[in-house]
């Protein structure tokens, strides 16, 4: 699901603002899945505090409420930039779930509530995130191609919503232009987060 507009230019400009030397500073991916032409940087919430408009997001926590209702608390599991760098290739499709050691979670049983913010607009020649519609229903532990895809195509501002068992992966960059989106993603409290940040 993709909400347009959750995010005004000024709160973008802030958080890219205080958020720009990091990301400069941050080393490329060491693998294929990271992206060896792509930046992930973290601890927002220690580095801008515009970051927590963004993670505290009425909206997003609505969604989270409803998604993860089932359990007594959720908690915040990563918060990264994702800045895909010109000419890089496609990430492999998974599900954001596969971070739990490839636990094979009973299919509707959700344990993760994902956004990824367009920091610029998402188009099919950037590096638009590319979703499997309807995959969060499928079996585990599958493989898909590009061509099984559609781009997330939105405009910056906008926000992607996803829960851990949709199949997905970073667009191709077919630009000379950087694609950021904001990766900002919610799990039950009683497993682990990724990026400890409390
Ligand atoms: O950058 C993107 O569009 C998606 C990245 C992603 O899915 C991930 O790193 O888990
Ligand atoms: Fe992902």
């Amino acid at each position: 699901m993709i909400v347009d507009h959750l995010a005004d230019d000024q709160q973008l400009n802030a958080l890219f603002s205080e958020m720009d030397p990091f990301v400069e500073a941050t080393r490329t991916g060491g693998d294929d899945f990271t992206g060896r032409t792509t930046r992930r940087t973290g601890g927002l919430l220690a580095r801008s505090a515009t970051a927590q408009q963004f993670v505290m997001n009425s909206s997003v926590l609505s969604t989270c409420d409803a998604v993860l209702g089932h359990v007594a608390n959720y908690q915040l599991h990563l918060i990264q930039i994702i800045d895909i760098g010109p000419h890089s290739p496609a990430q492999a499709i998974h599900r954001d779930q596969w971070a739990f050691d490839f636990f094979p979670f009973p299919t509707g049983y959700d344990v993760q509530c994902n956004t990824i913010w367009a920091g610029d607009d998402f188009t099919e020649e950037n590096g638009a995130t590319r979703i499997v519609v309807g995959s969060n229903h499928l079996e585990d532990g599958l493989r898909f191609d590009i061509g099984d895809t559609v781009p997330a195509e939105m405009e910056r501002g906008s926000v992607l919503l996803y829960n851990g068992a949709v199949y997905h992966g970073g667009g191709e960059n077919k630009t000379d232009r950087h694609r950021r989106g904001i990766n900002i993603t919610y799990n039950v409290a009683f497993l682990r987060q990724e990026e400890t940040s409390t």
